[in-house]
């Protein structure tokens, strides 16, 4: 059995000009993990002890709760200047001295999915590293957390679900270590996981099915058509939590998407803190993520908080969605 602290000092070579900084980080990304993990767990013993009020602000602490936890956890390291988070509207510096000597930024969505919980279904914490551009010795500036996501040094999720996993990339391959609650360790599971060369699982919203755009509608149709050679139809698998979403997909070979709606003209999922970490990590698998016309990683974010369309997945599907989006123009 090798743990996650095993694999990442055994591994700390081939981070370029290792120094041992980003192993650290990952480190406080766990215990910030570990934390989060006990405190669903214990959300439903929580509400039925009536220790914070009803079923909804039990969901909505652990959400704000969460994100406390892996910030107290990143600002306690010297090697953090800063956070952006799904849960903060400005960027956190973090103003002490040897913070302020940290190279490295992270972007995060605490508790993504966090509805779920309420009904005991798999929610995931979302992670995003990028080396600082601002001059090491002075505080974080916003122009840090606005990089592209194609500057990504390392991302990540951990999937609270029937197991607790923590899967990370650091741009060699995507591994996968599922937690241990009695020894309290992340162990190996999955090295190198890539996805299967062909999908057949797709997951959208299809509540929404009537607002997408036509290139959309009929990507989805042609999920549903009967295809011996393609494995068609594809099956269609929604959870509403896009860490548990990706990872199955991961797994098992499949599509995510959150397409442009009416409602949400530029997606719903927010560029930095969901897209561009599950892009990564997809492409590190061997897969794809776009925004139905592009890559995702080469986007150039102008916002903390922007939103873009999400195609992620098997290459050959993204390829499929692309296709269907150039082809049907609205
Ligand atoms: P919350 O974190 O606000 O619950 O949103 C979750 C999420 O950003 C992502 O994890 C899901 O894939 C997506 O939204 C689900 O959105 P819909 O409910 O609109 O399908």
């Amino acid at each position: 059995m090798k743990t996650l602290d095993e694999f990442i000092v055994e591994k700390q070579q081939e981070f370029s000009q290792a120094t041992g900084d980003l192993t650290a980080l990952l480190s406080a990304i766990k215990l910030g993990a570990k934390i989060i993990n006990r405190d669903i767990n214990k959300a439903g013993l929580l509400d039925i002890l009536g220790e914070t009020g009803s079923r909804g602000e039990v969901q909505m602490n652990l959400d704000l709760h969460a994100n406390e936890k892996l910030k107290a956890a990143l600002k306690a390291r010297g090697e953090v200047a800063g956070i952006a988070s799904e849960e903060e509207e400005k960027i956190v510096i973090f103003n002490n001295e040897r913070s302020q000597n940290g190279k490295y930024v992270i972007l995060m969505a605490p508790l993504d999915g966090a509805e779920n919980v309420e009904v005991n279904v798999t929610v995931g914490t979302i992670f995003s590293i990028y080396r600082r551009i601002s001059p090491v010795g002075q505080p974080a500036t916003e122009e840090d957390f606005l990089q592209p996501g194609n500057r990504q040094v390392a991302a990540g999720y951990v999937v609270y679900g029937s197991s607790t996993m923590l899967v990370y990339t650091t741009g060699y391959g995507v591994h996968a270590f599922t937690y241990d609650p009695s020894l309290g360790v992340f162990c190996l599971s999955h090295e190198k996981v890539r996805y299967p060369e062909k999908g057949t699982m797709y997951s959208v919203n299809q509540g929404n099915y009537i607002k997408f755009p036509a290139g959309v509608k009929k990507y989805i149709k042609y999920c549903q058509e009967q295809d011996e050679a393609t494995l068609r139809p594809y099956h269609s698998r929604y959870i509403g939590s896009l860490v548990a979403d990706f990872h199955r997909n991961l797994l098992k070979g499949g599509i995510f998407m959150y397409p442009s709606t009416a409602s949400f003209p530029q997606g719903k999922l927010r560029l930095l803190y969901e897209c561009n970490p599950m892009a990564f990590l997809s492409e590190q698998a061997g897969g794809k993520g776009s925004d139905g016309t592009g890559r995702i990683l080469d986007i150039t974010p102008e916002q903390l908080h922007q939103r873009s369309p999400f195609f992620v997945g098997v290459c050959s599907m993204v390829d499929d969605a692309e296709r269907f989006i150039a082809q049907n123009p609205e």
